[in-house]
């Protein structure tokens, strides 16, 4: 089935969707096998790959270079309609609804959908929804957009309804890579109560207790970039 299809039978079935992020400007070439062995023996079901500053030639090598020796799916996570490759098997299309800056709600993609349209990519609109987090971060500064207020769950949730209802397929709760604080875990609970699609989180989650309690407050999918870019051995801890 198509990567869309597997999330919703992950929700349905209460099985967890776990994405690693990787940022092919962090990457260090020579450390990729290690970095491709711990991804194989995590409980990791997907890759992303995204980043603020990323050269598409970088994102070709990388992906490649995963793909010889991985087989879970690839989800591009752009922030530019510069960051498509067609060695990935989707995108994450998206659209930064807490936001209102013209360029990130709509003018990136009309850039970029002639270019998705000549690919075989599986592409996947995603309202995308960044949550303060306790200082600035870099979505915030790249976007020039002001993210949603941490404590105004009932705007939080206004937001994800209308990507809801303007035919986005997924709900995207960002609090920003690296944040200090990660998305509060009742506005995950609020959120995944209000709406039917399938909901993606993450953000400075830093331990693997954190990605148990965005599961259970109703995360389908929850995403891990900075923990295991600083410890490739991150899954390997005990819970604490
Ligand atoms: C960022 O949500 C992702 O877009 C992951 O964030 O790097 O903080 O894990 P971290």
């Amino acid at each position: 089935g198509t990567i869309y299809q597997q999330i919703q039978v992950a929700k349905a079935t209460n099985q967890q969707i776990l994405a690693i992020l990787l940022d092919p400007d962090k990457i260090v070439w020579e450390q990729i096998p290690d970095l491709i062995d711990k991804i194989n023996q995590s409980p990791a079901t997907h890759i992303f790959i995204g980043g603020s500053l990323v050269e598409s030639r970088i994102l070709d090598d990388l992906i490649i270079r995963i793909k010889q020796n991985c087989i879970l799916p690839i989800v591009l996570f752009p922030g530019h309609p510069s960051q498509i490759s067609n060695h990935a098997d989707g995108i994450l299309f998206l659209s930064l609804l807490s936001g209102r800056n013209p360029d990130y709600l709509i003018e990136h993609q009309v850039k970029a959908a002639p270019i998705l349209k000549q690919s075989q990519l599986e592409i996947i609109p995603t309202a995308y929804l960044l949550i303060e987090s306790g200082g600035e971060t870099a979505v915030e500064r790249i976007s020039k957009t002001t993210p949603l207020d941490r404590n105004d769950f009932d705007l939080v949730m206004a937001t994800a309804l209308a990507g809801e209802m303007l035919g986005n397929k997924l709900i995207y709760l960002e609090a920003g890579s690296g944040a200090q604080k990660a998305v509060p875990l009742e506005m995950i609970q609020f959120v995944s109560q209000n709406t039917t699609i399938p909901l993606i989180v993450g953000g400075g989650i830093v331990d693997l207790q954190g990605i148990q309690n965005a599961y259970q407050s109703g995360a389908d999918v929850v995403v891990i970039g900075t923990a295991f870019e600083n410890d490739i051995n991150f899954f390997n801890s005990p819970i604490k």
